[in-house]
């Protein structure tokens, strides 16, 4: 039974350390690259971002990546620009939940398109909860059906015990009133 514990631990252990495994380094753009004429929302849809995940930027000198506020992205500016990155091929972390700007500081490049916002989900939670699930179920379930049996036992000994009081009484009711019939007839 200790080895079960044991198993059942190592397997939390494990499962609780696969989010890092699956991180994954996405190549924006894929095989076109960071360019202008590529439609970035495009690649975006059905992707998932998650904490530890990565994005390559690989492009010509042409262009750059620079990262961004929110209402820089939106207005194109790279002028107060958190980051920026102009050496061909660029590897961004995503290290924290939240939203990702990133432009072109090429003039004309992004309001043509060269953008990429990507949202950064947490990746908890999802892969927690279903592994917690069978575990405590397993356990908890076989307790549960073998005391029903034994409250079922105990109510019909009380209902039995309860008849054999009943026909006790009714015998000493009939008892006394046929001593009170004889009491009057004599
Ligand atoms: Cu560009």
């Amino acid at each position: 039974m200790s080895s079960m514990a044991r198993v059942t631990a190592l397997l939390l252990v494990v499962l609780a350390a696969t989010p890092a495994a699956f991180a994954t380094d996405y190549t924006v753009g894929e095989s076109s690259g960071w360019t202008s004429g590529t439609d970035y929302n495009t690649w975006l849809s059905g992707k998932t971002f998650n904490v530890g995940d990565s994005l390559l930027f690989s492009y010509s000198m042409l262009h750059s990546v620079y990262e961004v506020s929110k209402s820089d992205y939106d207005s194109c500016s790279s002028t107060n620009s958190l980051q920026s990155y102009t050496d061909g091929s660029s590897t961004i972390k995503l290290t924290a939940p939240g939203t990702r700007y990133f432009i072109c500081g090429t003039f004309g490049h992004c309001t043509g398109g060269m953008k990429l916002a990507v949202n950064v989900g947490s990746g908890a939670g999802g892969t927690n909860s279903p592994a917690a699930t069978p575990g405590t179920s397993g356990t908890s379930t076989p307790s549960s059906t073998t005391t029903n049996p034994s409250t079922k036992a105990t109510d019909g000994a009380n209902a039995a015990a309860g008849r054999n009081v009943f026909r006790t009484a009714c015998g000493v009711v009939a008892g006394v009133s046929a001593l009170v019939g004889l009491a009057i007839m004599g």
